[in-house]
């Protein structure tokens, strides 16, 4: 579920206010305010005994091809966390505006948290290039939570 109202971990009972993703308003209108032209869920998983860690059930090394984008799209990327950990997901060379109700002031950030249970939704541009995906945690990159998203031209424009 959308925990973006929640409070991290251990914050719960803290008993000062906590801020929230969904408190985070950005101070200049946002650069792209399309709305989506696709939309693509990735879930976050995981095995906590083994302390295993991939997206979508597969590690980046049982995963070679990348995550496809064209140019200038306007893509919707729900994050899905399977887990029972939070896991801060970065995704290189972008800001993306987070879901969350600000409309053209939305949030930008190039890594978000996602709660365990919790998903988060985000609008990305594609900008070209091989960009980097992964959680932050280092650990959990090392051990697959790892992609590489592909950003190629649109068809016809110049290379
Ligand atoms: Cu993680």
């Amino acid at each position: 579920m959308d925990r973006t109202g929640d409070p991290g971990i251990g914050l719960d009972d803290v008993g000062h206010k906590v801020l929230v993703y969904r408190d985070l308003v950005a101070l200049d209108r946002n650069p792209d305010v399309r709305g989506p032209d696709r939309e693509i869920e990735v879930h976050l998983t995981g095995n906590m005994d083994r302390y295993m860690w991939s997206m979508d059930g597969a590690t980046i090394s049982e995963v070679h091809e990348p995550i496809p984008f064209r140019a200038g799209e306007r893509v919707r990327v729900t994050l899905v966390n399977d887990t029972m950990m939070a896991h801060p997901i970065h995704l290189h060379g972008h800001l993306f505006e987070l879901v969350t109700g600000h409309g053209d002031h939305a949030p930008r950030k190039h890594t978000v948290n996602v709660l365990p249970g919790g998903k988060v939704s985000w609008d990305v541009t594609a900008i070209p290039g091989n960009w980097a995906f992964h959680c932050h945690l280092f650990l959990h990159m090392a051990m697959g939570m790892m992609r590489v998203v592909q950003v190629r031209p649109m068809e016809g424009d110049a290379a």
